[in-house]
């Protein structure tokens, strides 16, 4: 079971150190997220470029924004959007559906990626979660190696608001509280959630899990290389209004809601072409 599994910024003794008493699959060989040691990965010729397809035009319908105590996620699933939003191509075995996509942050003070490259963890980490199109359900390709393709990005703060976050940032006043979901007041183009379009060529590419419990080591990841630019402002927006906690409990911040990097053990880190 996944038990009662938390962040240490919630309660210490429900941590990322005891997921593996909470499930076994945590203290697993292929933990994800993982520390990239740009020194020690090697180039993939296999790994060519990531073909969007749906991400260039905002869906029809609606899309449904919630916190789930954990994180704040945008699920894509619904009759109208599903095989609609798809990844291919770079190197992976079939064509991947969008099914949901979430954050993972840190407070004022801390950086909050799950992944870090070169010993550096950035202020924000963006998952958008595909499916394998040859299974139906995520409990169905949790239990495959090749069932999930998780793309991360990683955010850099800058100056000027990221104006392509503004329907996501506005809408997390209506989320603040775990269970609280509410549409989006507009679908997007998935693609302006993404560093620009010449950036998307560099990515590293390793076999994973998922990173929090039940931890299946069922992800494909592709973690590009580019961060996508965010606001201080924008950032503090996700960091302050959150909450892990639901309506009538003591309220609880949403902060640092990731995984710190896991054990590399046998794996290989591939890097794709330029
Ligand atoms: S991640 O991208 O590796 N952080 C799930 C998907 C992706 C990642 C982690 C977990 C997932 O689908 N988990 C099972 C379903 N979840 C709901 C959810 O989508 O996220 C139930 C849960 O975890 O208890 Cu909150
Ligand atoms: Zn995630």
């Amino acid at each position: 079971s996944t038990g009662h599994w938390c962040y240490s910024s919630q309660y210490p003794s429900c941590g990322p150190d005891h997921w593996k008493d909470i499930n076994h699959n945590c203290g697993g060989d292929n933990q994800s997220p993982i520390d990239i040691d740009r020194s020690k990965v090697s180039r993939d010729k296999n790994l060519g470029e990531i073909i969007f397809n749906g991400y260039d035009k905002a869906p029809p319908g609606k899309w449904k924004i919630m916190n789930d105590g954990h994180t704040v996620l945008v699920t894509l699933e619904g009759e109208t959007i599903l095989g609609h939003i798809n990844i291919s191509g770079a190197g992976l075995p079939n064509v991947f559906q969008a099914v949901q996509f979430h954050f993972h942050w840190g407070d004022l003070k801390q950086n909050g990626s799950e992944h870090w490259i070169d010993g550096k963890q950035y202020p924000m980490e963006l998952h958008i979660v595909h499916l394998n199109s040859k299974y139906t359900n995520i409990a169905a390709a949790k239990a495959n190696a090749d069932g999930l393709a998780v793309l991360g990005l990683l955010f850099k703060v800058v100056e000027t608001d990221n104006t392509n976050y503004n329907t996501l940032v506005a809408a997390m006043k209506n989320v603040s509280l775990e269970g609280e979901f509410v549409e989006l007041a507009s679908t997007f183009r998935l693609d302006s959630l993404l560093p620009r379009a010449d950036k998307l060529s560099r990515y590293y590419r390793y076999q994973g899990s998922l990173t929090t419990p039940d931890c299946s080591e069922a992800v494909t990841w592709t973690v590009l290389e580019e961060p996508v630019n965010i606001s201080r402002a924008q950032l503090d927006i996700f960091v302050d209004t959150a909450h892990f906690s639901a309506a009538g409990e003591a309220r609880q911040k949403m902060t640092n809601n990731f995984r710190p990097p896991q054990p590399l053990k046998s794996r290989k880190v591939s890097a794709s072409r330029d």
